[in-house]
């Protein structure tokens, strides 16, 4: 089931393909096989160093060129996106074995180069009287000029997407750090860039582990980064951005609510939250619904039809476009995940209602867990608490709203929250109270380039998409002409 397609590995700096690299080399693993289908060679300090250089001078050119031909070069670059979503679709496939049924959702890439590129050339300026005189005072937003921006493996293009069309219209060049675990779509893009004639150098792709995503936060040339990753790695960039007092926005993880009130569409209810929850990318989402609040009343009739949504889903081969539900990164992510199902159980956390085992049989090469329900958990478990970032989800009944929010309030994350009620009151009310940076009504994480994600609390801070993310990358000048 490993697929054999030539597979894009290389470093692309300033138009040059790298094939060998000071930062070593890492041996990929396709997921579903748990066989190596390439060899990622790695950036190291030298070629973090040879990338940034040449995004400089690629800004400086991206800078001459006027506002319209920015424009025009983003919407070209739209378009050859979406020329090649299915090629894209299935490098992501190859990346981390997400179902190419998910896959799809890379269009999200061409939607934010789409929408960003409208933004090149309306005003992002204004100007303000000033006081006790008639001077002219401008206020200007101005690109910061190299930013560097990291990935993780999961959802790749939509993170490249909202991270990097942002920071070209904004006038930026980027350095673009993807996941050693995800580097063929991302390595894709970046030809991509160079086919539509952007400027050379323009948007450099770094794959890179921790040490070269580490000289890219170092690096002195670099005057912002865009991490999207875990709270763990988000503490150590914080730490080496300290150097230079590099300004960061961090897109962490989530352990997000997701709460059924006894007025909600039960059988609706049931469908996003099992695709919102153990069986988006197998739970490996930022924005997966791992704690499902239901009100006592409709809790037996809501799990019973969840259970039923969930044990007939389709899971294996990620290249079936019949197939929702794939496998996990990699045998640490097994080997992790696992652990907190038996910590769970021993701990008397919640009852094992569904799932819990690696699946064998043609599956047993790859990383499959099964999709993994608790009932009953303690809300102060664990289980409850902490990111597994897997197919696992815990049930917990609540008596009322007052309950419920204080529940869902109760982690130290803050990404997303779901809410199902038809009650528009209710939905108003409830959302205002949510601390989560995103809050769905009766709708899945559905991203769009015009609404702003991003964490409260430990899911980070800082914006993606939107005029917030827009703005991300543009730094504020004031400037007053004197007009005595
Ligand atoms: O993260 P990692 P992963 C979160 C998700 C989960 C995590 C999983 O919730 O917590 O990401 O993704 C690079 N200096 N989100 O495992 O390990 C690494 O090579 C600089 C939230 O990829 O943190 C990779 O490119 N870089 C998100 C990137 O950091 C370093 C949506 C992330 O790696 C580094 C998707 C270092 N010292 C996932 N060490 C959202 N909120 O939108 C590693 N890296």
């Amino acid at each position: 089931m490993t697929p054999t397609e030539t597979l894009p590995t290389a470093l692309l700096i300033g138009g040059d393909r790298i094939t060998h690299a000071s930062g070593g080399t890492y041996a990929h693993i396709y997921p579903a096989t748990g066989q190596p289908n390439a060899t990622i060679p790695l950036a190291g300090a030298d070629e973090i160093d040879r990338a940034v250089a040449s995004a400089w001078d690629a800004h400086r050119e991206w800078k001459s060129l006027t506002v319209d031909r920015r424009r025009d070069l983003l919407v070209d670059l739209a378009d050859a996106v979406r020329e090649n979503l299915d090629e894209l679709a299935r490098l992501n496939v190859h990346d981390y074995a997400v179902p190419i049924s998910f896959a799809g959702n890379g269009i999200l890439l061409e939607r934010f180069l789409r929408h960003f590129a409208g933004y090149v050339d309306k005003p992002h300026g204004s100007s303000t009287p000033v006081h006790g005189s008639f001077d002219l005072n401008l206020i200007e937003r101005e690109p910061y000029g190299v930013v560097g921006v990291i990935t993780p493996w999961n959802g790749s293009l939509v993170v490249i997407g909202s991270c990097v069309a942002p920071a070209l219209a904004a006038g930026n060049a980027v350095v673009l750090k993807p996941s050693e675990k995800a580097p063929f779509a991302a390595v894709r893009f970046g030809e991509l860039c160079a086919e539509v004639g952007l400027p050379t150098g323009l948007v450099n792709v770094v794959p890179a582990g921790p040490e070269g995503g580490d000289a890219l936060v170092r690096h002195p040339g670099i005057r912002k980064i865009h991490f999207t990753g875990g709270g763990q790695t988000a503490r150590k960039v914080l730490q080496s951005a300290a150097d230079n007092l590099t300004p960061v926005v961090a897109e962490l993880g989530g352990k997000s609510a997701n709460i059924v009130f006894d007025d909600a569409d039960l059988d609706a209810a049931a469908i996003l939250s099992a695709h919102q929850g153990p069986l988006v990318q197998s739970g490996q989402s930022c924005a997966c619904a791992s704690r499902v609040l239901v009100h006592e009343s409709v809790y037996d009739a809501f799990l019973e039809k969840f259970l039923a949504v969930i044990q007939a889903s389709t899971i294996g081969d990620p290249l079936d476009s019949a197939v929702v539900f794939g496998p996990v990164i990699s045998q640490t992510a097994v080997d992790r995940i696992l652990e907190v199902i038996e910590n769970a159980v021993a701990q008397h956390s919640g009852e094992l209602l569904s799932g819990g085992k690696r699946l064998g049989g043609e599956l047993a090469q790859g990383y499959y867990v099964e999709p993994t329900v608790f009932g009953g958990v303690d809300t102060a478990s664990a289980l409850a608490q902490d990111e597994t970032f897997g197919p696992v989800v815990s049930v917990m009944p609540f008596t009322d709203e007052e309950e419920a929010v204080r529940i869902a309030n109760d982690t130290s994350y803050g990404l997303n929250a779901f809410v199902q009620t038809t009650d528009l009151a209710r939905a108003h009310r409830v959302s205002r109270q949510l601390e989560a940076g995103s809050v769905w009504i009766n709708q899945f994480s559905d991203m769009s380039p015009q609404g702003p994600y991003g964490g409260y609390k430990q899911s980070g801070f800082g914006r993606t998409g939107g005029l917030e993310g827009l703005h991300e990358f543009l730094q504020v000048k004031n400037i007053r002409i004197g007009m005595r």
